[in-house]
């Protein structure tokens, strides 16, 4: 065995911790052994999510969620295709940030994964069943959906808050009118039902334009709040650069969520305009995407006591709330402390004049000092988001100076400085926005990797870095290059998971409207220009055998695939086909392959997944007559 005993140097002299001396059997995973821990990684610009496998690192799936993908058709095929429909139109691609883990009393509860896309404001839950994107929900009224989507304690709604502030309703005004206040934001409250997980836009709050940037709700005695914070308070329109950093402080906005519905059933809030979409996925059957109209919004000023401003140094980031609920972590990352919000004073002190420094929009904004329970001071620079282990301690990430710096709560006492290979964005520990914390693993989401892998052309990948923080000084374990950009992380015990994973589609469950059962039922039925292939797969065949059609015809391939033993997906392709990719169908599925019959000749079609020791034989003919 090689013994690596690294000390990290680093520039400031800070950086302590070590490569663990026998980090290689720590992370190793013997082959057919599972790992501990389930890592969703979302992708940034892939639009997409990775599962990663825990300690070991190795790349389970990825779950397309945003971004249409090739691979198994997703965003193509008839079934999935309305899942990426927006007021906007098809929209096949999505810049996707933050992952939030659904929650019961505050903890993980294994059900659903969301995911935010920033770019056209939309929100994504995915089941943790199938590990499929089950509904997408447009936001409203939004531009940015960056703040986004935070769940409360038990999952009754997820926070939507606009990063980009706009005009709402949307107007074209000059953009100078910015700084006058007629940008605005909104924080949108998404209701999730209980059992289905189905999402609805309950109520949208206007708030002024700052940009919103990230958000955590509260646990315990917090249960009620959702914290948000914001950046460019300042307001500036071009050179944001410098602009958005002029004042010495933004600010962490206080949201009280049940105040909110309160309101709403008092009928505070008035009908709003607003065209969005909801597209979700019934089980195994065509997507179904709804076109929704209206909102109702809140104003500040018809809900005393709805929100409330602290301020935060310096365009802060992460805004996360311990599991005790009581500490409100914020990351300025251009400011020189990690500062830190009581709960506690913030009851307190909130409806107190002399607590105050001044309104906007009808929100008093509060005085620094009085909502403060502690500040760390020099953590590092930097500082970005932080987690919890649940044993007293907080991780902080640091983009400027390539660290995590581990601190105590209470105290405000940095205890460790951990260098990441390079530029660490956000951070993830195993359930480290939970009321419960796992702790052992953390993983750092890296942005640059620079020297660290094999050169591959300019592009480099970027990195996550696992970290062992079971024991008393927290270890490198190692490094992994990662799909798209790893921007943040859930990280879910794989107990919680394993077990109910799903193997197959009940074939007698199906209710596709196109599925058959048998493949005596394999037809093929022309209406008029449309032909409508009734088709099943077994290994390691398809029925119909061949099949003709007319040239210029539409073509449905309905395909059902009557496997029932998990692990046996086929696949379906046809040469020349310029609209579809791929499609694999997995046991008991029905997927619908379109296909325009294109000039007479004959076209091949086969199964793309390597399904049996005959698969290379599971080839047949479409005859295009004239
Ligand atoms: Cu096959």
């Amino acid at each position: 065995m090689v013994l690596i005993g690294l000390g990290f140097g680093c520039k400031n002299g800070a950086a302590t911790a070590a490569l663990a001396s026998d980090a290689a059997k720590r992370v190793y995973v013997a082959p057919g052994e599972k790992d501990e821990v389930y890592a969703f990684l979302s992708g940034g610009f892939s639009g997409q999510m990775s599962v990663y496998g825990i300690p070991s690192t190795r790349l389970f799936k990825i779950i397309p969620v945003f971004s249409v993908f090739p691979e198994n058709g997703y965003g193509y095929d008839e079934e999935t295709k309305n899942m990426l429909k927006t007021s906007h139109g098809y929209v096949p691609w999505d810049d996707s940030h933050h992952i939030e883990a659904s929650m019961t009393d505050g903890k993980q509860d294994g059900r659903w994964l969301f995911l935010n896309a920033n770019n056209t404001p939309r929100l994504a839950r995915i089941d943790l069943r199938s590990f499929e994107t089950k509904e997408i929900i447009e936001i409203p009224n939004s531009a940015g959906n960056h703040a986004s989507p935070f769940a409360t304690e038990n999952t009754e709604y997820l926070m939507a808050a606009t990063r980009f502030s706009v005009p709402i309703p949307q107007a074209s005004i000059p953009i100078e009118n910015f700084s006058k206040g007629d940008f605005k934001g909104t924080v949108s409250m998404v209701k999730v039902d209980p059992k289905s997980g189905r999402l609805s836009i309950e109520l949208q709050i206007l708030v002024p334009g700052f940009d919103y940037d990230l958000s955590h709700c509260g646990k315990g005695k917090s249960h009620d709040w959702c914290f948000f914070t914001s950046y460019n308070s300042e307001q500036a329109y071009k050179m944001i650069e410098v602009g958005a950093s002029k004042n010495d402080k933004d600010y962490i906005l206080a949201f009280n969520w049940v105040r909110a519905k309160q309101c709403l059933d008092q009928g505070k809030a008035s009908n709003f305009g607003g065209e969005y979409y909801r597209n979700y996925l019934p089980e195994n059957q065509p997507a179904i995407s709804e076109k929704l109209s209206g909102v109702k919004m809140l104003q500040p000023k018809d809900c005393p006591g709805v929100m409330y401003y602290m301020p935060t140094p310096k365009s802060p980031h992460g805004t996360d709330v311990d599991p005790t609920g009581e500490y409100i972590v914020g990351g300025g990352k251009l400011a020189t402390v990690i500062p830190v919000h009581s709960f506690s004073k913030l009851m307190e002190v909130k409806d107190k004049p002399e607590h105050r420094s001044g309104m906007i929009m009808d929100i008093p904004i509060l005085k620094y000092e009085s909502t403060l329970a502690g500040e760390v001071k020099k953590p590092c620079l930097g500082p970005l988001h932080t987690e919890f282990d649940g044993k007293g301690y907080a991780y902080t990430s640091c983009f400027v100076s390539s660290e995590v710096v581990k601190w105590e709560l209470g105290t405000w006492e940095v205890e460790q400085h951990l260098p990441a290979y390079y530029s660490v964005g956000h951070l993830s520990i195993v359930g480290g926005s939970s009321k419960e914390p796992y702790g052992k693993y953390l993983i750092a989401l890296n942005k640059i990797t620079k020297d660290r892998y094999l050169p591959v052309g300019m592009e480099l990948p970027q990195s996550a870095q696992l970290y062992d923080i079971s024991g008393g000084k927290a270890e490198l374990l190692s490094d992994f290059p990662t799909v798209g950009e790893p921007h943040y992380s859930q990280m879910i015990p794989a107990k919680l998971l394993m077990d109910k994973a799903a193997k197959i589609y009940p074939l007698e469950e199906n209710k596709h409207p196109y599925a058959i059962k048998n493949e005596k039922d394999a037809r093929v039925v022309r209406e008029g220009n449309t032909v409508r292939v009734y088709m099943t797969q077994i290994r390691s065949h398809f029925k119909p055998d061949t099949i003709e059609v007319r040239s210029g015809d539409t073509v449905f391939f309905h395909v059902t695939n009557l496997e029932q033993d998990y692990d046996i997906p086929h696949g379906f392709a046809v040469g020349g086909a310029p609209e579809m990719p791929n499609l694999l169908i997995m046991p008991g599925q029905t997927r619908t392959f379109k296909w325009k019959a294109p000039k007479p000749g004959i076209y091949p079609f086969y199964c793309t997944d390597f399904c049996s020791a005959l698969h290379q034989e599971m080839q047949q003919y479409i005859r295009v007559l004239p």
